[in-house]
């Protein structure tokens, strides 16, 4: 029996979204084309098996071949960081960091975090988040440049006295100094904890600075950037803090590890460590440059003006038309971007006044500048004429047929 007789319904609309990220380019800076052979181990029969506990330790019996896959999991990942403990059983990149609070704050401690709307994340701090609710959190942000300026940071943190700082963000252009991070924590006595689950894979091919030896503990997704299955990571250098991070993700927050998904984090991270990696992050790099590069020479402001890692943030504040009003006119035009706030934001997070692009998925697909320059132009043309239903109806069907000469997934496959 297969899923298209037993189950059409979800056969036809999962064969309908393999056809809508062929067809249509992705350019959420957080989004990605994982390997096919990772979607082979994220299906597979690993997903049967109970596994609470770690290697080797486990409250069930039958774990013979789900410790080993996980040992490897662990042993890549930290191969990869070039650090010494690794958790990977996190479900979620929330959960991770949800985790790491759980280790080593109480409730109520003061947790020192950038701000959402200059690109911060949910769960650094956030109010509407549980790291905001729990914990008692304050914010950094970035200058009217665009940048983090880290005299700022330093006076911030001087005042809060925070137990930990949270550097990473989710829609920052530019390269975090985390040695910077490090000085400014030490000043106040506070754990450093990076989230780089953006940045990931451009870490781990030498493309971005790494966290380490200058964090106590990061944590990261395995999905965007690094390209791997969905799902979080934790690591450190520091066996006490190593030992509390285990406790707090299981048996603290998650019950039986998705031993499907550590086993295709392993694959990704196979990959990740391969040379043909090192490329493809490089390419990232290059092509959200020519993406920056484009846009600035059709008029447009970019938050920070420009761009070093795998995202540009349009800020789109002096224009007549917000962030949703550009994020619905693209993916009129076969583009999918999504709408973000822009420091110093003054519509609401449903409208926005930014655009946030990346580059990562559709160099995964294989474009290089040469693409990347004929989307900025087509992104510029949709905007300068936002209203022009017909002119996004034939920059789509001119994507779509770039699209086609770049096939990821095999039709087969599903
Ligand atoms: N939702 C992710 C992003 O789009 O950046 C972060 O978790």
């Amino acid at each position: 029996m297969s899923l298209e007789k037993f189950d059409n319904e979800i056969y036809a609309l999962t064969s309908a979204e393999l056809k809508r990220q062929t067809d249509h380019l992705e350019m959420i800076a957080s989004e990605n084309f994982t390997l096919p052979e990772v979607i082979e181990a994220l299906g597979s029969v690993l997903t049967n098996k109970y596994a609470e506990g770690y290697p080797g330790k486990r409250y069930y019996g039958g774990c013979e071949f789900v410790d080993e896959i996980e040992q490897i999991a662990i042993d890549r990942c930290k191969a990869l960081f070039g650090c010494e403990y690794a958790n990977v059983q996190p479900n979620s990149g929330s959960q991770a960091n949800q985790g790491v609070y759980g280790a080593l704050l109480n409730r109520g401690d003061k947790i020192l975090g950038m701000d959402l709307s200059h690109g911060g994340h949910l769960t650094h701090g956030a109010k509407v988040s549980s790291s905001g609710k729990m914990y008692e959190s304050f914010f950094y942000g970035v200058e009217l440049d665009g940048r983090i300026n880290y005299d700022r940071v330093a006076d911030i943190a001087n005042i809060v006295k925070p137990k930990m700082i949270v550097c990473g963000a989710s829609a920052y252009a530019r390269q975090i100094d985390f040695a910077k991070f490090r000085e400014i924590a030490d000043s106040v006595g506070a754990y450093l904890f990076a989230d780089v689950a953006h940045i990931a894979g451009l870490v781990v091919a030498g493309e971005h600075n790494n966290p380490f030896p200058h964090c106590d503990v990061v944590s990261s997704t395995t999905h965007k950037t690094l390209r791997g299955p969905r799902g979080g990571i934790i690591m450190t250098n520091n066996e006490e803090i190593a030992k509390k991070i285990n406790s707090s993700i299981f048996p603290g927050i998650q019950g039986g590890p998705l031993m499907n998904v550590i086993a295709a984090k392993a694959v990704g991270f196979k990959f990740n460590l391969s040379d043909e990696w090192k490329v493809y992050a490089k390419q990232v790099k290059a092509n959200a440059k020519t993406l920056a590069e484009v846009l600035i020479k059709r008029g447009f402001e970019l938050v920070s003006g420009g761009t070093d890692n795998h995202l540009v943030l349009l800020n789109l504040s002096d224009k007549p038309y917000s962030g949703k009003d550009a994020d619905i006119a693209l993916g009129q035009a076969g583009i999918t971007v999504n709408k973000n706030t822009v420091p110093g934001e003054k519509r609401s997070p449903f409208v926005t006044s930014g655009v946030r692009i990346g580059s990562p998925a559709l160099t995964a697909r294989g474009m290089g500048e040469a693409e990347f320059e004929i989307i900025a132009n087509r992104i510029a043309d949709v905007l300068d004429d936002i209203n022009n239903a017909s002119l996004q109806a034939k920059i789509k069907e001119e994507l779509k047929a770039l699209a086609h000469n770049f096939i990821i997934y095999d039709k087969a496959m599903y």
